[in-house]
């Protein structure tokens, strides 16, 4: 198809297909001639402490549905086709692995990258198709295409909600009714954040302190962090300065579900 002259858009996924990743899909049919999606739940990125076993996996319901969006392709490579007996080589991006999740989830990234640089040579696509969602796992992909010189470019897709605003995860499904409702709180401490800097707030402590005392009613959440970031670098801020762009990111935990979301903010 290449060969042919067609673009090819690839939208990588660990499955369990909810409205954010078929927002990806959509926009790859709109740029691109063929659309591949892959769904590999990938053990490298996994902690022997986090949900790899439990993570939630529907084949048939995910390969309808891609079905019925027009996919072209769907890559399903088996674990040991990936990671075969003998494997040993991983990619790792320095700096902007090393905050917010990589303090949480120090092996996480580095399974990532190592996981998207093998989908990339096995698919070769022209165009990659990522959520906003996972704001950090975006800028450290973007640093190895950039790095690395892989021929891809990466598109950046926005953060798909719920009508109250919780941000669509395939892990939302292990939130029980009551705490689905408490998940609520951290898209109500993003648009705090966004409220008090668009009244022209710049001190970061005193937003994180605001959206801090949210959560103090919740008895099922417990924070991992919640922090701002300048957009590019995702360097840690003290102070927003006028016309430039960061990230309001927060992780929370809701019970034993860990969730992120985030919001991009100008001063
Ligand atoms: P997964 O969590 O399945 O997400 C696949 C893609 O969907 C990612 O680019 C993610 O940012 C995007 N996505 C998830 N929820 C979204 C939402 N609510 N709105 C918009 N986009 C959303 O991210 C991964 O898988 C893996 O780390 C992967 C990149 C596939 C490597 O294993």
């Amino acid at each position: 198809m290449k060969k042919a002259g067609k673009t090819i858009g690839f939208v990588p996924t660990m499955g369990y297909l909810h409205e954010g990743h078929l927002s990806l899909v959509r926009h790859s049919k709109k740029k691109c001639d063929v659309t591949v999606v892959s769904i590999f739940v990938n053990p490298t990125q996994f902690s022997p402490s986090e949900d790899f076993n439990g993570y939630p996996r529907d084949l048939e319901r995910d390969s309808k549905i891609l079905e019925s969006e027009g996919v072209d392709f769907l890559y399903l490579p088996s674990k040991e086709e990936i990671y075969h007996q003998n494997f040993q080589t991983y990619v790792n991006v320095e700096f902007v692995t090393k905050s917010l999740e990589g303090e949480f989830r120090p092996t996480h990234f580095r399974g990532v990258t190592t996981i998207v640089l093998i989908l990339f040579n096995c698919v070769q696509p022209d165009f990659a198709f990522f959520g906003q969602k996972d704001a950090q796992q975006l800028a450290v992909i973007k640093q190895m295409v950039k790095d690395l010189k892989l021929r891809v470019e990466i598109v950046t897709c926005p953060i798909v909600r719920e009508r109250d605003g919780l941000a669509m995860s395939s892990r939302n499904v292990y939130l029980s009714t009551t705490e689905r409702k408490d998940a609520t709180v951290l898209y109500k401490s993003l648009q705090t954040a966004k409220n008090l800097i668009s009244s022209g707030e710049r001190k970061v402590s005193f937003i994180l302190s605001e959206m801090d005392d949210l959560y103090s009613s919740i008895s099922s959440a417990q924070i991992d962090y919640i922090k701002i970031v300048e957009a590019c670098t995702f360097e840690i801020v003290d102070e927003l300065m006028v016309d430039k762009e960061y990230f309001v990111l927060v992780a929370c935990r809701i019970g034993k579900t860990r969730l992120i979301d985030n919001i991009i903010i100008s001063a």
